[in-house]
């Protein structure tokens, strides 16, 4: 008797919480006390492992050689294999990343045959890399790069063969 009046108690509950007008989780969702772009307000950073991204680049291309860029702070290496000056900016970058001078918001910048190497904060995603030298982008100086949430999501990409790294394991030689 006592058992049974339990269960139909715990019916009931349950019962109330289905007919909820407030979808799950609504509860917790609060209004941001501090915009971001307010004065004395943190920007909103990636937080995460971080990771690592190199690329060739050239007169007027880039390739992703090897990647294992999870969000957060990725270190990104390019090694110009050309002879002309080339530079790498990852358009949005939540740091707004900024070398100065004639880089404008590059990262990082390679005279020719030599190698630069930068860091940016990413989200996870799809992110546009171009080279922002006048001209350049539309040359063909423009790529994407995948920055994963996590570093298991890297490895299954890596595992389904979505990724670079896979060629690059394939073909250590290259
Ligand atoms: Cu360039």
């Amino acid at each position: 008797m006592r058992r049974s009046t339990l269960a139909l108690f715990a019916g009931a509950t349950l019962l109330v919480a289905g007919c909820s007008d407030i979808p799950e989780g609504a509860v917790e969702a609060e209004a941001l006390e501090c915009p971001p772009g307010e004065e004395g307000c943190d920007d909103i950073r990636p937080i995460g492992d971080g990771g690592t991204v190199e690329f060739d680049m050239g007169n007027f291309w880039f390739e992703i050689v090897d990647t294992a860029a999870v969000t957060g702070a990725i270190e990104v290496t390019a090694n110009n294999v050309e002879d002309g000056y080339h530079n790498l900016e990852v358009l949005g970058s939540a740091d707004g990343t900024y070398l100065g001078g004639a880089d404008g918001n590059a990262i990082l910048g390679a005279d020719g045959n030599e190698t630069g190497e930068g860091e940016v904060e990413l989200f996870p995603g799809e992110w546009t890399v171009i080279c922002n030298v006048p001209g350049h982008r539309a040359a063909g100086m423009e790529t994407t790069m995948t920055v994963y949430a996590t570093d298991d999501e890297l490895e299954a990409a890596i595992e389904a063969g979505e990724d670079d790294v896979t060629r690059d394991e394939e073909n250590p030689q290259r």
